[in-house]
């Protein structure tokens, strides 16, 4: 008989959204429009619109309206058992444009009576700052995150939620996905780019703007919640060689590295030597002002988060194309495709977790790790979705291992526990829950909630703390 997968004891279990892809209620309570509010389609891949056309379908005008149900939703996850439940603030609810010195009120009282809600159900909240959502205001007038001025916005922005939710939120990230900056800069960071020819020097000093907004975020987060701890956030995948041909492994193993430019800069605190090579051959230079460096050092992220979905394959001299979720090479023969092609790796994931620790050697936490699938739904209303349960299952066998490997994994949380937006397509079609949400792609539906069976599977893994694997 194979060993019970008994998980530590404190380990957090739960699962992620993010407000522009669930809240819904895009124009209530003094909220301004976000980037993500003036595209239609998927905030990943989509360009924004000039103005908002009252005739045309944006999905994140309504999403599941997590915004007026969320009592509901939140004590759903709570029958799962959840301790951890991780979503964003969206800024333009707090700051309708971005540049304001007032908050907004009616936004930060959403976000107390949420907490409350999750807290009083014995469920941590674990915060993005920034997941994807700026006003557009910030993006239109300033550039987003090419603008030096954003840091002061940032910074407020940062202070102003600190100090409100001091006693209720401990776990806090700064940009999602923040690597993304070099295949969605306009979702990851507000910025449209100029010279798509030559895209790096704009990338990188934006980057720049973001670690200093960073260290200050965790300059104030420390100040202001000592008991805090506040994190990185990365899309990371495994990235292996075609073959063992020393070309492949090397320009793999190049590539690999670079996708931790980001961690190594905002965990050890200083750019990393490799990225003089990368300044060098693409002509960059980054306006720095004085103590930034200093800054950057003094103020590094304490635990390390990150998505996880798929792995790829890279062979030497191809382009690394750019995907959502991670990068995307040649096709793996041992590895199974969702619907959307992406390549399920469980034991890439383990890969990550022992990677991470012997570069970092800080806490984990995965954050987003999920299986997107078309979801039939019987006449009874039941949804068998078998795959969904086998992909949480597997990848879940290998995180135990990962922390058996020495690695310090403290939560899991799966993403979208209830169906929501896609990022990178703006359909509902793409379904990543346990909870299924009556809503479709053109936005009909009743917004209905209803368990999958892949809820009482997790249930069980909970309930267990992972002996049921
Ligand atoms: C990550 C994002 C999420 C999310 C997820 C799944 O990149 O942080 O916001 O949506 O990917 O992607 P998708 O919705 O495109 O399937």
């Amino acid at each position: 008989m194979s060993k019970e997968k008994v998980f530590p004891k404190d380990f957090l279990w739960g699962g992620a959204i993010a407000a522009n892809q669930a809240e819904g209620a895009w124009n209530v309570d003094g909220k301004g429009a976000s980037q993500a509010d003036m595209t239609r389609g998927g905030i990943i891949s989509g360009e924004t619109d000039q103005q908002i056309d009252p005739n045309l379908y944006y999905a994140s005008h309504e999403a599941i309206d997590f915004y007026h149900q969320y009592k509901e939703d939140v004590q759903m996850f709570s029958e799962m058992g959840f301790s951890l439940f991780r979503t964003s603030i969206a800024w333009s609810r707090i700051f309708p444009k971005g540049d304001e010195k007032e908050p907004n009120e009616k936004g930060l009282q959403f976000y107390d009576d949420l907490f409350d809600e999750l807290l009083g159900k014995g469920i941590q909240p674990m915060i993005t700052i920034s997941h994807y959502e700026m006003p557009i205001h910030l993006v239109d007038e300033y550039g987003g995150w090419s603008n030096r001025q954003l840091i002061e916005f940032f910074s407020r922005f940062c202070e102003v939620i600190f100090k409100r939710y001091k006693d209720k939120v401990k776990y806090w990230l700064t940009f999602n996905e923040i690597n993304n900056m070099h295949k969605i800069p306009l979702a990851t960071g507000g910025v449209r780019i100029k010279n798509e020819e030559e895209p790096l020097q704009e990338i990188y000093q934006a980057s720049h703007h973001m670690f200093v907004a960073n260290s200050h975020a965790v300059r104030l987060c420390k100040e202001i919640i000592p008991d805090s701890m506040i994190g990185a956030m990365l899309s990371l995948s495994v990235l292996y060689p075609n073959s063992c041909r020393p070309e492949d492994v090397f320009e793999t193993n190049t590539y690999r590295r670079r996708h931790l430019f980001y961690s190594d800069v905002m965990i050890r605190g200083e750019y990393p030597t490799y990225v003089d090579r990368i300044f060098k051959e693409h002509t960059i230079s980054i306006n720095m002002e004085e103590g930034d460096l200093e800054l950057l050092k003094a103020h590094t992220c304490e635990y390390l988060a990150f998505s996880y979905y798929l792995s790829s394959t890279h062979k030497a001299g191809m382009p690394i194309l750019t995907h959502t979720g991670g990068v995307r090479g040649i096709d793996n023969p041992y590895l199974p495709k969702s619907k959307w092609g992406w390549q399920i790796d469980p034991i890439g994931l383990r890969i990550v977790c022992n990677e991470l620790t012997d570069r970092y050697n800080v806490p984990l936490f995965i954050v987003e790790n999920g299986y997107g699938d078309v979801d039939s739904i019987n006449e009874d209303g039941s949804i068998h979705d078998v795959d969904r349960t086998n992909f949480l299952k597997e990848h879940l066998v290998e995180i135990y291992n990962a922390i058996e490997d020495g690695c310090d994994v403290r939560g899991f949380a799966w993403w979208g526990p209830i169906d929501i937006v896609s990022a990178g397509t703006g359909e509902m079609k793409k379904r990543y829950g346990f909870i299924h949400v009556d809503k479709d792609n053109e936005g009909n539906g009743s917004l209905k909630r209803t368990k999958k069976d892949s809820f009482y599977e997790f249930q069980k893994i909970i309930e267990s703390n992972g002996a049921s694997l």
